[in-house]
């Protein structure tokens, strides 16, 4: 039993562990991402440079960006490899907060080694100590509790082995994995002890599928069985199971309609004929035709959130839930009849039933005629498009007619267009990644994906500051695909920290950067509930102390420029595609400072969401708003 520090153990455990899938084995974790400090530097900073095996140190430039790439890493490997990330104490660690949350939502494992106080508090306060004087041995890292699947925290050496094996328990849990937040007390890291070899011996941990219970699937093949009009709903859970071969095939047998939500897309892919694409608040024509009149919902692998229910008002009174879900919880869902397992054995066990039932949905042409009406308006969309408010508000707030606003803002483009040019001109395998704003609706709604898990937009938490770094991520994971990050101004402003490690590690990302002038979803949202305009738009303060004074010039390619990126400016449709053919020949990251009209992005179809408008308020635009949430609350279900 060779004596080791904790952290030269740790190492050495991350080293030497695997998983296996479908009989197939993965080395589990690559590296290790890192910003160092006096709490991490001395103990597991020793411990990866006296011997990482074949850990990868990475340099993170902030806690939260290098947590979401990790954990985008882990995805786009289908959860089956990890970056670990470790910070040093205090404030570092407390950036990694909002990352762990993000990771959880999304079912991504992320694990983290948050570094903490002295455990022997002998020089307590240490620098960047918080000191809870309800109690000290509440320390920073606490906060990473309601935000992770699995918490522990390492005051004694010995505690690291049971610690780790958790760890490893919930990182490979289908259902039930997220982020693991393992604290490290700093002195500990570097206090010794004799660790049992078995401890880092080489490990492989099944990744197993939930086989169906025959109870459960007859029950939810009896329900398929009664419906004529059934729509199955791909979720996540499909993409990780690696089940959308088999659910496309599925529907096709069956004659059942297609639809998916944001992590369901390209999982199945948006060519197949009975793929309606995404559904819900931010769904699309033709998908949110089919819902509205189903008369039973599937939903596969998806956590049934309120964007793909519309807040339980897309579907019809009298419709009946199915789910397939790893996770209980989740098949739980809108009182669903479940059946708790693995999304391709339930999908491949059902098919066998429903066969043996002859069963067939009773579709003749409302797929293809809800398909067409939706072709109609995307091509209406690829040409032009403003969006619902556009023009009052050009004349509202900036000039008298659409053609003024057009010469005073310097660019004529619309982010739909912008969007499907792009989507035309990048290869057909290209990985897309986004994550909040307006774009996630548009690509919901605009973005096709015949090469699977090529797309990753992160809606669990839409976490802004997740598109650059998320890209980073996908590149790691992917680097013979060219990776877009789909990215808002107001995004790229709150974390864009990562496109310089791109450049450090060259992996070359492309950030189509879309300059909208401001947080364009808030403002539609703020505008579209009877407010007014506060704070949602980048403007200077004008004469009264308002922030409506002139829109703020921010000229983004110069500051990725800065980093050595390849940029450029698009203020015409010639620019953007001229940029993006030129970025493709690029071996650096690139940035395309793209300039869109506010408002042009796509609007919804049919679907409602439910947010919390004032029951109070002086002005008759609030209380129309009111009126209408309540209106649309007593339509939807309640539970
Ligand atoms: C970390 C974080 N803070 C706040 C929000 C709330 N929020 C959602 S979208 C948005 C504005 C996004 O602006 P931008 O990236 O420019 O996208 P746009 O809506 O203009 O397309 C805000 C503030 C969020 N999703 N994430
Ligand atoms: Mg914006």
């Amino acid at each position: 039993m060779p004596r080791m520090t904790t952290a030269q153990a740790l190492v050495k455990f991350l080293d030497n562990q695997y998983v296996s899938f479908d009989g197939k084995e993965t080395k589990f974790v690559d590296g290790i991402f890192t910003v160092f400090g006096h709490g991490i530097v001395v103990g597991l900073g020793q411990a990866l440079d006296e011997d990482p095996g074949e850990l990868k140190v990475y340099q993170g430039k902030n806690e939260q960006g290098m947590a979401h790439v990790a954990a985008s890493y882990a995805k786009m490997n289908n959860r089956r490899k990890i970056i670990a990330c470790a910070s040093s104490i205090g404030p570092g660690s407390a950036n990694m907060v909002t990352a762990a949350a993000t990771a959880t939502v999304n079912n991504v494992p992320l694990l983290l080694f948050p570094a903490d106080t002295f455990a022997t508090r002998q020089p307590d306060p240490v620098l960047q100590q918080f000191e809870q004087v309800d109690s000290l041995s509440i320390t920073t890292t606490d906060a990473f509790r309601p935000v992770c699947r699995y918490w522990d925290r390492i005051t004694r050496p010995e505690q690291l082995m049971s610690a780790m094996i958790n760890a490893m328990r919930v990182l490979t849990d289908t259902a039930n994995t997220g982020a693991v937040a393992i604290a490290l007390s700093q002195d500990v890291e570097g206090e010794s002890y004799d660790f049992p070899e078995s401890f880092y011996a080489k490990r492989v941990h099944k990744i197993t599928r939930i086989v169906p219970s025959p109870d459960e699937l007859n029950d939810i093949a009896e329900v398929i069985a009664s419906a004529k009009k059934p729509l199955l709903i791909a979720g996540g859970g499909v993409r990780y199971s690696e089940a959308g071969k088999a659910v496309e095939d599925f529907c096709e047998k069956f004659n059942i309609a297609l639809a998916e939500t944001q992590n369901g897309k390209s999982a199945v892919l948006s060519s197949h004929k009975l793929n309606l694409g995404g559904v819900g608040v931010t769904g699309n024509l033709a998908a949110n035709t089919i819902a509205k009149d189903a008369d039973v919902v599937i939903g596969v692998g998806t956590r049934f959130s309120d964007f793909t229910t519309a807040s339980k008002s897309l579907y019809r009174d009298d419709v009946k839930f199915v789910t397939i879900n790893t996770d209980r919880f989740d098949a739980y869902k809108l009182d669903a009849v479940k059946c708790v397992a693995d999304a391709k054995l339930a999908i491949e066990a059902l098919d066998a039933i429903l066969s043996a039932k002859d069963y067939r949905a009773a579709y003749t042409t409302e797929i293809a005629d809800a398909k067409k009406a939706w072709d109609e308006e995307y091509a209406r969309l690829a040409e032009y498009h403003y969006g619902v408010g556009f023009e009052p508000l050009i004349k509202a707030r900036y000039a008298p007619t659409i053609e003024e606003f057009i010469a005073l803002y310097g660019s004529a483009l619309t982010q739909t267009e912008a969007l499907l040019a792009i989507r035309k001109l990048i290869p057909d395998d290209a990985v897309a990644v986004a994550s909040a704003g307006s774009l996630p609706g548009c690509m919901q709604r605009l973005w096709t994906s015949d090469e699977r898990d090529s797309y990753n937009m992160e809606y669990g938490y839409s976490c802004m500051g997740y598109e650059i770094a998320g890209a980073l991520g996908a590149k790691m994971a992917k680097p013979d695909k060219e990776v877009y990050s789909f990215c808002g101004d107001g995004s790229y402003l709150m974390l864009h920290s990562e496109l310089l490690t791109s450049v450090q590690e060259g992996k070359k990302i492309n950030v189509m950067l879309f300059d909208n002038a401001g947080f364009g979803c808030i403002n539609n949202l703020q505008m579209g509930n009877g407010i007014g305009n506060l704070a949602t738009e980048f403007r200077k303060r004008d004469e009264n102390g308002d922030l409506l004074g002139d829109l703020l010039e921010v000229d983004y390619a110069m500051s990725a420029a800065g980093y050595g990126c390849k940029t450029y400016k698009a203020r015409t449709m010639e620019q953007l595609v001229a940029a993006i053919e030129d970025a493709k020949k690029q071996t650096v990251s690139t940035l395309i400072d793209i300039k869109v009209l506010p408002k042009s992005m796509t609007d919804g179809y049919g679907a409602w969401w439910h947010v919390g408008i004032a029951s109070t308020s002086a002005k008759e635009s609030v209380q129309e708003a009111y009126k209408n949430k309540s209106e649309n609350l007593s339509k939807a279900r309640k539970y």
